[in-house]
């Protein structure tokens, strides 16, 4: 009785210790996974998406380059509202390109679908 008591405690560490390996081990792993499965647009990009600009109102300081990147399947352009800049087709899976140098708003439409509109604001 006495040598099987005593004998528990050093088990229990034992078992402890490999409980907090595998829990650091599996939290490292997790932290890995997180990092490559992370997916969103870039603080100068924006997506097309479902038809949509996302992030539809995109602040940037003077002299970012602003990505618009068409994650849909079919066409999509980039149209300012006043005529400031026009990307052209942007097909599926290509992007477009714009550098904005001087502070201001910059409403855009994908004159495609012209409900698709969005804005860049330059600070
Ligand atoms: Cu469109």
């Amino acid at each position: 009785m006495k040598t099987s008591i005593s004998k528990i405690p050093g088990k229990h560490i034992a078992m402890t210790i490999i409980f907090l390996v595998s829990i650091v081990a599996f939290k490292g792993c997790k932290d890995d996974d997180e990092e490559t499965v992370t997916s969103g647009p870039a603080a100068n990009e924006v997506w097309m998406q479902n038809s949509k600009f996302s992030p539809a109102s995109r602040t940037v300081s003077v002299n970012t380059t602003v990505k618009w990147i068409n994650k849909d399947g079919f066409d999509h352009n980039v149209v300012s509202d006043s005529a400031l800049f026009d990307s052209g087709i942007i097909a599926a899976g290509t992007s477009f390109s714009r550098t904005f140098s001087t502070a201001g708003t910059y409403p855009y439409t994908c004159t495609l679908h012209s409900n698709m509109t969005g804005v860049i604001i330059v600070q």
